[in-house]
C-alpha cells in the first residue's frame, strides 16, 4: 500500500475540519474525492492522524485500534478491494447491553467482531499472525456500531481512510478467552435484529483468520511510523456485512464458545 502523501499540510487540516464536524455533529458530507480526486490512501491516513491528534488535544484517550474492509462481504458491500485502519478511543466505547442514542450518528451499521487484547508491544513490518497470538493476552466478542459520514455510503478507500474507518462506537462483552483455546478460523457468529436472524458467518470470512486481519494492521502501523502497543484494545473486522439499525431496534450477536453481545438503539 502506497502511504504518498500529495495534499498540502492546509489541505490537510482543511479536509480534517471537514471529517471532525461531520462526525462531530452527524451530517452526511461528500465523498472527499469529489473535490481531490488525486487523494492517495497515504493522504487519507495523514488526515486521520490530523484528526487522532485533535481528539487526543481535546481529553479523548486512545484504547486501540480497528481493522475494517477485511472480509470478502465488507469489500463486496462497500466497493473497495483494501482493508484500512481506523482508531478507537474510550469516547466511542459503551457498554453492554446498554441504549445507544442514534441522535449523534448519521446511518448506524453493526457487525460482529472478534476483539483482541494485546499483552506485548507488536512492531511492524513483517508482522505475521503467529507474532499476534504470541502477543495476545485474549480475545473478546465485540460489536463495532459504523456510521460512515459520507452521502450513501458512497465513498472510496482514501475518503474511508480519513473518516477513521468510518469508526462511531463499539461494545465488547460476551466471554474473555485465550486464543490458545480456541480455533479462532472457525468460530461461528449469528447476529439478530429484533429477534430475527439477520446475517451469519464464520471468523475465517476474515483474511482467512482474524489475527490476519491484526498482522495487517500492524504492519500498516509500520508504514505509519508507528506500533500497536501492549494493551491494546484491536478489532479485527466484520465477520459478516454490516446491517442497518435504527431506534427501537435490539441487536443480539451471538458468538459460538465468546458468548454474545447485545444492545438497543434509541433516539
Ligand atoms: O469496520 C469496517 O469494516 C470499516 C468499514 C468502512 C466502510 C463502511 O463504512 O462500511
Ligand atoms: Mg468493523
Amino acid at each position: 500500500m502506497s502511504m504518498n502523501i500529495t495534499l498540502s499540510r492546509e489541505d490537510v487540516v482543511r479536509l480534517c475540519e471537514r471529517v471532525e464536524g461531520a462526525q462531530t455533529r452527524a451530517y452526511a458530507i461528500p465523498k472527499l474525492t469529489d473535490e481531490y480526486p488525486n487523494m492517495t490512501i497515504g493522504d487519507g491516513y495523514a488526515v486521520q492522524l490530523e484528526l487522532r491528534k485533535r481528539f487526543l488535544a481535546a481529553g479523548h484517550k486512545q484504547v486501540g485500534w480497528k481493522a475494517g474492509l477485511t472480509s470478502k462481504a465488507k469489500m463486496i458491500q462497500m466497493g473497495v478491494n483494501v482493508p484500512s485502519i481506523g482508531f478507537l478511543t474510550d469516547r466511542m466505547s459503551r457498554p453492554e447491553s446498554s441504549a445507544i442514542s442514534t441522535f449523534d450518528l448519521v446511518h448506524p451499521r453493526v457487525e460482529c467482531e472478534v476483539a483482541f487484547v494485546m499483552k506485548t508491544t507488536l512492531q511492524g513490518p513483517g508482522c505475521t499472525a503467529a507474532d499476534v497470538l504470541a502477543a495476545t493476552d485474549y480475545v473478546l466478542p465485540a460489536v463495532e456500531i459504523i456510521d460512515s459520514r459520507f452521502s450513501g455510503f458512497k465513498f472510496d478507500l482514501p475518503s474511508v481512510v480519513a473518516d477513521n474507518g468510518s469508526s462511531a462506537r463499539f461494545v465488547g462483552g460476551g466471554r474473555a478467552r485465550y486464543a490458545e483455546d480456541l480455533d479462532l478460523r472457525t468460530l461461528g457468529v449469528v447476529m439478530e435484529k429484533n429477534g430475527e436472524i439477520v446475517t451469519m458467518g464464520a471468523s475465517a470470512a476474515v483474511l482467512g483468520h482474524p489475527a490476519e486481519a491484526i498482522a495487517m494492521l500492524v504492519n500498516i502501523l509500520a508504514e505509519l511510523g508507528e506500533n500497536l502497543p501492549a494493551g491494546s484494545f484491536v478489532m479485527s473486522g466484520g465477520i459478516t456485512e454490516a446491517v442497518a439499525v435504527k431506534p427501537g431496534d435490539s441487536i443480539v450477536a451471538r458468538f459460538q464458545e465468546l458468548g454474545s453481545v447485545s444492545m438497543r438503539f434509541v433516539e
